[in-house]
């Protein structure tokens, strides 16, 4: 049968106030474009009207500007799950205009399927193709796609031909079963193949507004001192790994992080020649595995999403067999599941905003009270890693702020999860340690110099026990970068 072919505006039309709607893609990467766009133009529309006009939004994770930019500045988000980047809807969801739920990347999809955050009502996925008897290719970013295809009553398909339709086949999208009837999840190496190429739906729900839209893919910052410094030291300590033997001579994949400093450090580990040729099983694949991958260093990379910069697509686009076969994407539930990752024996490497002496990690909260982006998948791979490292510059905001402070102001990864910490001083290994133990490694090893004193004064003065903590000075940083802007005026007594 032939599918509807609409305009993006009566795209929109079909949305009804108050619907949740799934959004397929994971950062920018798969996310449609044109429609989302629409969808605030109405609710502007409406709120002209006096008329109430809002959704909630499932996605991946992040999305590009034309959702949670468009939408939060057209007042049309009343509820966001997961991750999130965009500064619009950051400052609504930090002064409770939006309700936001942060959760690991890898629930989100089953989580929807068991029902506990209501129904999808309608999906819209950006395709690179689709068959009239209602198969649908993904592009460069999956997230949670196939599951909000299959709960939605109506499936608006952004066909962008931006993207080629030979992409089909880079995808692996398996059908999953949820409790009691889920079996093992049967990949066994990072290249297992155990899914279908693209979502089938029953066609009479699909409607298709037809684009030609390119990814707001922008570039990477150039790798800097610091961030070269804190590669180099993440690398060295694999090698050293190797050398004692604790990681095998043939290597174990890697998972790396989103943003700059994740991107470095793949790009210092594939420099390092100590290190043989290798995998990522990761959810984000950047500039650096592209750049890798052409060089051969890297051979196989498994990932939820291509989220590069456009001139980096362009450049997979024009060489794609290459790529197809070393590379599949797959969906979040699946990049991101704790049971693959444990069995792979994945290094996984992800970006704090601070840390504590004794090894909570903070991903995610500025001051204990303001998200930053969310979580993302970073307690998916913690949580299950062979090896879970954290990398940070040791200060922030031009050393105003330490990232490494006596007691965490929201926890996301606890001691127990977190077994390296890296910054551009050094290497914290929290492997076997006790608590005191800890702080001394991350002190020593990780800290910038003007704040050591400070926080071997507040060690000085924890209370006996097995963690030596202090209740009176652990937010003793924070309260001097809240009334000074400087955690260095912090006041240890
Ligand atoms: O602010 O942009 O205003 O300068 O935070 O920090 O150092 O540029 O590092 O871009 O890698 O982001 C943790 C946020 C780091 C990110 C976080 C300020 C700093 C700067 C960004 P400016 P950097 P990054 C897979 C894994 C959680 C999810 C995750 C993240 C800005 O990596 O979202 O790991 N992680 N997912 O100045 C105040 C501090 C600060 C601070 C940094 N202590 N206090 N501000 N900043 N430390 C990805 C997915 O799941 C999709």
């Amino acid at each position: 049968m032939a599918i509807k072919t609409v305009t993006a505006a009566e795209a929109a039309l079909l949305i009804k106030n108050n619907d949740n709607v799934g959004f397929s893609g994971f950062t920018h990467a798969g996310c449609p474009k044109l429609v989302p766009l629409e969808i605030a133009k109405r609710a502007e529309k409406e709120h002209a009207k006096g008329n109430h006009f809002q959704i909630g939004v499932f996605t991946g994770a992040s999305t590009g500007d034309n959702i949670d930019g468009a939408l939060s500045r057209a007042n049309a988000i009343k509820f966001r799950t997961p991750y999130q980047t965009n500064n619009d809807i950051r400052k609504q969801i930090n002064n409770g205009t939006i309700r936001y739920f942060d959760l690991h990347l890898s629930t989100l999809a089953q989580d929807l399927r068991y029902g506990f955050y209501g129904k999808v009502d309608v999906a819209i996925i950006e395709a690179s193709d689709i068959t009239n008897d209602g198969k649908i290719v993904p592009t460069c970013g999956v997230g949670i796609t196939p599951t909000i295809i299959k709960m939605a009553k109506l499936v608006i398909v952004e066909l962008n031909r931006w993207h080629p339709k030979e992409l089909r086949g880079i995808h692996d999208l398996l059908d999953m079963q949820d409790p009691p009837h889920r079996t093992e999840i049967a990949i066994t190496t990072v290249k297992s193949r155990i899914g279908k190429e693209y979502v089938e739906v029953d066609p009479s729900k699909i409607v298709v507004v037809e684009t030609n839209i390119p990814n707001d893919g922008s570039c990477f910052a150039p790798v800097d001192e610091t961030t070269a410094r804190i590669g180099e030291n993440a690398a060295n300590f694999l090698v050293n790994e190797m050398i004692k033997g604790t990681i095998p001579k043939s290597f174990l994949p890697i998972q790396s992080g989103v943003g700059n400093i994740a991107n470095a450090v793949l790009a210092a580990i594939g420099k390092n020649k100590n290190i043989p040729d290798f995998e990522v099983y990761t959810e984000v694949i950047q500039d650096a595995i592209i750049d890798l991958m052409e060089e051969g260093r890297i051979t196989f990379a498994s990932g939820g999403t291509l989220t590069v910069s456009n001139a980096c697509i362009e450049r997979i686009y024009k060489n794609l067999p290459f790529f197809k076969e070393r590379m599949v994407l797959r969906t979040s539930e699946i990049s991101n599941n704790p049971e693959v990752i444990r069995r792979l024996g994945i290094i996984s490497m992800n970006t704090a905003i601070e840390a504590d002496i004794f090894g909570n990690i903070n991903s995610t909260h500025i001051t204990g009270n303001k998200i930053m982006n969310g979580l993302g998948g970073s307690g998916d791979f913690t949580r299950n890693a062979y090896i879970s490292i954290f990398l940070t510059p040791s200060t922030a905001k031009g050393g105003n702020i330490s990232a490494f402070v006596p007691m965490v102001s929201h926890v996301d990864h606890n001691e127990h999860s977190v077994k390296v910490i890296v910054s551009e001083y050094g290497v914290a290994d929290l492997r076997g340690k006790s608590p005191k133990e800890r702080a001394i490694a991350i002190i020593e090893n990780c800290t910038h110099p003007n704040y050591r004193p400070l926080l071997y004064k507040y060690l000085e003065k924890g209370f006996m026990g097995q963690t030596p903590v202090n209740l009176y000075n652990a937010f003793a940083f924070h309260k001097a970068f809240i009334e000074t802007g400087n955690m260095q005026n912090a006041i240890i007594d």
